[in-house]
Parts: structure tokens; C-alpha cells; sequence
């Protein structure tokens, strides 16, 4: 009876992306469409991924099921039924092109997906786990679409997620058609384009952000002044700035534009009502810290960024790893790996 009832199944990952120009307001909440462009670098070398086998049968019963970090999660929010639809849709589009194809698009999904990071990491996972579903979805029904196009089905997951289909430096570009179809993931390197780059991440807080990023961004759009200028002016020479600094491999640019570009992220924050905070003082004393050792070093060899959380993400190259990691380790254990110490802990990723 197994054979007449065969098991599909496909497994992949999707790598942790941080973005140095950071998405915050979406013009259209539905469909995930940003009032600017964004650019990450993903974290992949450091193996801070989401791991995810998706399978289906006609021996499973309905509903699709999610499991994430084995525990049951639930796929009914309008967000993953998005994801999902879309994908039966490209799959059984196939079928009908060929029915000698298994009717794969009308089985139930039974998803399965763990990160191997740490939660103590407080890194995003929605975006390396949207971008890991879709991807082992896609694989498992052989869609034959590219990795920028099933950048706008992950974008209906979670914006942040349609970068994490593409490793490297990947902009994601706002786009200006209603239907979203022109927002999507572009490359503009491979990690391979500048293999010195590197990250530490300084764990500040392991505690969960008071504020959902969906729900923050959604005051901010609607409250702040500061937004406006960030969107139409700020962001516009970031993304010029930034695309030019990494072409260039220069990391004092990268740097230059990655820091404000946070600082201006969470100005925009500040100036929400209610005003959110995702720094603390740890997040503050860590911008000091790298002022400072860009200070010793007489020129600018770290770089900070901050997402909707306390955390910090640290650019530098690997020829400065010394001089950027030396006085973290000093500050906080000379232990390496993620460890954490009084509320703290520090972790390096290389990307
Ligand atoms: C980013 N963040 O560009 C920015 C920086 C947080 C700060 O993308 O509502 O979880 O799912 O589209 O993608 C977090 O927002 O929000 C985010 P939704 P998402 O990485």
C-alpha cells in the first residue's frame, strides 16, 4: 500500500539576512509592499540558517501542518495561505501543461523547519523561514521559477523574506505597480565579491522586541514626520551610496552609509507616537564602543547596524577582525561561539 502511496519530498535552507538599508513602512499592508528599497548582506558562511523539508501525500490527512523548532505552528494566517496558494497555483499550472506529472498540488503539506541559530540569538527568523518554506515548496513541486521571482511570493510572507532567497548583497526594490509584481529581490553581488566581509553580533537582550515590526512600522507610517524624508530622500542616496560602496569594495562608504542608515531607522522610531525604543543601553554602549575602536584604528574598520531589537550587527573585514572583535571578547569572556553571560552574550557570524 506505501507504494501505491508515495511520499514527495524536497529539503533546503535559506540564510539570516541583515539589512544596512533598512525596510520600515510598507505602502500596501496586504501584499507586503515597501514605501522604500532595502539591501542586506546574508549571513550564510556562519550557518545561521533555517533548515526546512517540506513533503506531501495523499497518506497525510488536511490541513497542511508547520512544525518549527518540533513544535506545531499554525500555517492559517493570511500570510503563509498566501505563500501556499501561490505555490499550488505555479505547481498546477505544470499538471495541466502535463498530465503525466503527479498531481502533487492537491495534497496536503507537511512542513517541516528548525533554525540552527540560537532564539537567545535574537536574530530574525521570519525571513530565512519564509524564504526557506518557499523555496523547499518550490523544489518539491519543480517549479522551474527563478529565485528573484519566488522573491515575490516570499515578500507576501514577510517582506524581509524575499531577500533571503538570494545569498550575498541583495537589494530588494520598492517597485511602483499596484499588484506588487515589480517589487522583488535583486542581486547586487555575490557573497564571493567580497569574501573579506565579515559580522559579530552582540546578543544585548534575549528578551522578545514589545513591538512587532509589522505593527511598528504601521505607527510609524502614520505618525511620524521624520518618515516622509526618510523614504523620499534619505533612503533614495542610501541605496545609491551603498550599491556604489560595495561595486567599489569600499568598506568606509559601507560603513558610513550602514551606521546612518540605522541611526536614521531609528530616529524614525523615536519620532513614531508612541515613540518606540528597540535600542538599550547595552545597544548604546556598543555604538560608543565602535566609535571608539574606529577612532584607535584611525580609520573607520567597523560598522554597527540595528534591526527592531536591542542586538547589535557589526560589519568589519576580516583583515580588522583583531582590532573590531579583540575588545568584545575582552569586554565580555574570551570564549567564542554564542555564550551567554549577566543578560549578554556575543556570537560571530561570518558572512
Ligand atoms: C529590515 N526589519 O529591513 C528591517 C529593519 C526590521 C528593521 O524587515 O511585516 O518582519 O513581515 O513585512 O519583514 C522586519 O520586518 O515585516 C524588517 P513584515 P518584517 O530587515
Amino acid at each position: 500500500a506505501g507504494a501505491e502511496k508515495p511520499i514527495y519530498r524536497a529539503s533546503t535552507t535559506a540564510p539570516v539576512n541583515i539589512a544596512v538599508i533598512k525596510y520600515w513602512g510598507k505602502r500596501d499592508p496586504k501584499l507586503n509592499l515597501p514605501t522604500n528599497s532595502s539591501l542586506s548582506v546574508s549571513l550564510d558562511q556562519a550557518d545561521l540558517r533555517t533548515h526546512t523539508t517540506a513533503s506531501c501525500s495523499s497518506s497525510y490527512s488536511s490541513p497542511d501542518t508547520l512544525t518549527l523548532n518540533s513544535k506545531p505552528e499554525s500555517l492559517e494566517g493570511a500570510r503563509p495561505q498566501a505563500c501556499l496558494s501561490s505555490l499550488r497555483a505555479l505547481r498546477s499550472e505544470l499538471e495541466e501543461k502535463d498530465p503525466s506529472l503527479p498531481k502533487l498540488s492537491t495534497l496536503p503539506l507537511r512542513i517541516v523547519s528548525s533554525n540552527n541559530f540560537p532564539t537567545a540569538a535574537g536574530l530574525a527568523s521570519s525571513a530565512a523561514g519564509f524564504a526557506a518554506l518557499i523555496r523547499a515548496i518550490a523544489d518539491l513541486y519543480e517549479l522551474p521559477q527563478d529565485p528573484t521571482t519566488l522573491s515575490l511570493i516570499a515578500r507576501q510572507g514577510s517582506g524581509s523574506a524575499c531577500r533571503s532567497l538570494l545569498g550575498g548583497y541583495v537589494a530588494w526594490d520598492h517597485g511602483t505597480e499596484a499588484d506588487g509584481s515589480d517589487s522583488k529581490a535583486r542581486l547586487v553581488a555575490p557573497k564571493s565579491h567580497w569574501p573579506s566581509m565579515r559580522a559579530l553580533i552582540l546578543v544585548a537582550s534575549h528578551e522578545k522586541k514589545d513591538v512587532s515590526s509589522t505593527a511598528g512600522m504601521q505607527t510609524t507610517v502614520q505618525t511620524s514626520q521624520l518618515f516622509k524624508t526618510r523614504a523620499e530622500v534619505v533612503v533614495p542616496a542610501a541605496m545609491e551610496a551603498m550599491e556604489k560602496a560595495i561595486a567599489e569594495k569600499d568598506f568606509e562608504s559601507f560603513a558610513k552609509v550602514t551606521m546612518r542608515d540605522s541611526d536614521s531607522f531609528h530616529a524614525t522610531c523615536l519620532d513614531t507616537t508612541p515613540p518606540i525604543f528597540y535600542m538599550n543601553d547595552t545597544s548604546r554602549a556598543a555604538i560608543r564602543a565602535v566609535e571608539n575602536l574606529n577612532k584607535r584604528a584611525g580609520k573607520i574598520i567597523a560598522a554597527y547596524t540595528f534591526d527592531a531589537g536591542p542586538n547589535a550587527v557589526i560589519y568589519y573585514l576580516h583583515e580588522n577582525r583583531e582590532a573590531v572583535v579583540g575588545p568584545f571578547k575582552r569586554a565580555l569572556g574570551e570564549k567564542e561561539g554564542w555564550l551567554g553571560q549577566q543578560g549578554a552574550a556575543i556570537g560571530y557570524a561570518e558572512i
